[in-house]
């Protein structure tokens, strides 16, 4: 039986961890008091950088697509890392990979964006098998980087279920260097493990997209639960909130700044519920 680690505290769990960015993950939680992380999906960079500036006081993290800004230069990575300092985050660059190796050691250390060279976590969808994280982790590792694989979606009909989730599991248990935890919407250990296999010990971050406390959904298959579900029901350790936050109007930065103020309080109260019910 795998020993919940999911009801130790953050910064406890910091020391479960040898790989760098999962350490400074779990420090930053315990340190901001945030398990929120933004996901800013806009595409203008200037968009970009006044909404992190004003969600950066209530995060743990900012997950990024750079690839959907329409302006995106090099340049602006330095503007990003100045934020990171000021607020005390980290980024997540959301790039799901999902190819061989070798194209994907590419994608992730060349190109425009050089992901590997400003994003402390990345992920990756399993579905190639362990050539992908054999891949990444080339590039990765040596930088103390970390990566998250998609072991389940929030959308309606998401085919990473079952079977699915069980072998990303296992593959992840393979290469805890590297791999840190899951996209998920609930806790990992313990899942698809062997006969005679000893996952007792073992404490993946589990980051959980899907969150808003004003709707359900969207139009595009998107499902949403509240804070509160996903930390203390489903004892999830990250939560992911995009358009919850900054909605249909990038430019209103003072209501973004307050609506991210509710889902870190949100968030903390369900993790301190959490950790009190032992
Ligand atoms: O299963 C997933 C995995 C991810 S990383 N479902 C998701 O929604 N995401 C990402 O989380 C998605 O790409 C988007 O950037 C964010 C959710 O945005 P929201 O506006 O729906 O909160």
């Amino acid at each position: 039986m795998p020993s919940y680690p999911h009801k130790q505290t953050y910064g406890a769990r910091a020391l479960n961890f040898t790989n760098p960015t999962a350490k400074s993950i779990f420090e930053t939680l315990e340190r901001k008091k945030s398990n929120l992380a933004v996901s800013v999906d806009v595409t203008k960079a200037e968009d970009l950088l006044a909404i992190i500036d004003a969600v950066g006081p209530y995060v743990c993290m900012i997950k990024t697509h750079v690839d959907i800004l329409d302006d995106f230069d090099f340049s602006l990575i330095e503007q990003l890392q100045h934020l990171s300092e000021k607020h005390d985050f980290l980024y997540f660059e959301d790039r799901k990979f999902a190819d061989i190796g070798n194209t994907v050691a590419l994608q992730y250390s060349s190109g425009v964006h050089k992901i590997a060279s400003w994003s402390h976590l990345t992920n990756a969808h399993p579905v190639p098998g362990p050539s992908i994280i054999k891949g990444l982790s080339s590039i990765g590792l040596p930088l103390g980087r970390g990566l998250l694989l998609l072991a389940e979606m929030s959308t309606k009909g998401s085919l990473a279920v079952g079977e699915y989730t069980e072998a990303a599991v296992r593959m992840a248990r393979q290469h805890r260097d590297f791999v840190v935890g899951f996209i998920a919407q609930r806790r990992m250990e313990g899942i698809g493990a062997q006969a005679g296999e000893d996952v007792t010990d073992e404490d993946f971050l589990i980051l959980t997209p899907g969150i808003g406390l004003e709707s359900k959904g969207d139009a595009m298959g998107q499902q949403y639960r509240t804070p509160r579900e996903a930390v203390l029901g489903s004892g999830c350790d990250v939560i992911i909130v995009g358009r919850g936050i900054y909605g249909t109007d990038p430019k209103a930065v003072n209501i973004i700044g307050a609506k991210a103020e509710r889902y870190m309080a949100e968030g903390w109260a369900a993790y301190l519920e959490r950790i009190a019910s032992n």
